[in-house]
């Protein structure tokens, strides 16, 4: 008798038990992603002028980004959102708390020294995406968010009903379980229904898909700007053709870490991997694809606004896999001009007339560099940290 009173008892202890779990899960989970970015909240004196445009450290004035002084270090910012017009206040995305001030920050002709002190506040992360500027960004959100409708609604009512089947049918003493050879017309429902489900979506998204994957602009092209990409473990190493406008030429401009293009172009992007399977990803364009070693696969987004956009790795490529980030600069295109020819200037000198780069030795900030049939990439010797 003392055995049998065991079960009952245990039932709504379990089911609490089981509560408590998803509570935790569902905590863990938001402690695991809504990692609180700390936001500055930035107030300008409205004297100081109407466009809240920083100078950035090379000269260049960006809208929406720009260099604070933080504890007296030069800290980049991520973002800024406008909070009203005339943009005059916003809030600056950072990675430290601390007090910090305005170096310079000017309307368009004007350079205007300004010192705004700011309050720290805390602003939640998201599990979401962050803004979006591609032009396909928008049909790639609603698929995301349709297909997160479907799946999590078909979680709720599977696991509601598997939690249903577990309390309710709970062996009692004396109790024998019936046997069932299964129901065709139940498993003809719930195969179909997906199915169907399955299908529609993929007619759904085919013209997204098209327009992404398959129309990718051709080098070339009137509007189209092209980069190479090179990425290894665990950095991502760019290349652009300099103020010729061709590839594998000794004004070629590389970059470790920071991707310059100017706004207002089809931005196409040819990838190639030194080593294990990496994934080129842009959260504010909604692009992300395999970089697969012995493949040349390009990728494209177009630009549309001015700023600094984060570039991350969203393929597990190793042990440093977390630190493969890199930056995307959008360039004010008369801006991006000017600094294009600067770069390609000095890589021209630094390569010595030579008709191809190589940027291999200790003293080459460069280690890597295309054939002159532009499909292989050579190793060539040590990377150099930065
Ligand atoms: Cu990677």
């Amino acid at each position: 008798m003392a055995q049998s009173n065991a079960t009952p008892t245990s039932r709504p202890v379990l089911l609490v038990l089981a509560l408590a779990l998803v509570v935790l899960l569902c905590y863990g989970m938001r402690v695991a992603f809504e990692k609180p970015s700390t936001a500055l909240k930035l107030a300008l004196p409205a004297s100081a002028g109407v466009n809240a445009t920083f100078t950035l450290e090379d000269g260049s004035r960006m809208p929406g980004t720009g260099n604070l002084l933080v504890d007296d270090e030069l800290v980049a910012v991520q973002r800024i959102t406008a909070e009203g017009s005339p943009v005059n206040s916003g809030i600056l995305l950072l990675t430290n708390q601390h007090t910090f001030k305005v170096l310079e920050r000017g309307a368009a002709g004007t350079k205007a020294v300004d010192h705004a002190a700011g309050a720290a506040v805390k602003e939640p992360g998201t599990l979401f995406f962050p803004e979006n500027f591609a032009s396909f960004g928008d049909a790639v959100d609603e698929l995301f968010y349709l297909i997160l409708w479907i799946t999590g609604i078909a979680f709720i009512l599977t696991e509601g009903f598997f939690l249903f089947c577990l309390f309710s049918f709970w062996g009692k003493p004396g109790m024998r379980a019936a046997h069932t050879h299964g129901n065709h017309k139940l498993e003809l429902i719930w195969t179909l229904i997906p199915a169907v489900i399955l299908v529609a979506i993929a007619l759904l998204q085919a013209g997204m898909w098209k327009s992404m994957k398959m129309e990718i602009p051709e080098a070339g092209a009137p509007n189209v700007f092209e980069a190479q990409v090179a990425a290894k473990q665990f950095e991502w190493n760019f290349r652009l053709a300099g103020s010729d406008g061709k590839f594998a030429t000794a004004d070629d401009v590389p970059a470790v870490g920071e991707l310059h293009v100017p706004v207002g172009r089809k931005v196409r992007i040819v990838q190639r991997s030194m080593d294990v399977i990496h994934s080129f990803f842009l959260p504010n364009y909604r692009v992300k694809q395999d970089v697969v070693p012995g493949l040349a696969v390009p990728v494209w987004f177009d630009t549309s606004r001015a700023g600094r956009f984060p570039i991350m790795c969203a393929e597990l490529c190793g042990l440093g896999h977390t630190k493969m980030g890199a930056t995307l600069v959008v360039h004010e295109v008369a801006e991006f001009e000017l600094w294009l020819k600067a770069e390609s200037t000095k890589w021209a000198s630094e390569n010595d007339g030579i008709d191809r780069p190589d940027w291999s030795g200790a003293s080459s900030k460069v280690w890597w560099w295309w054939d002159q049939n532009d499909v292989a990439v050579h190793y060539q010797g040590e990377t150099t940290n930065r």
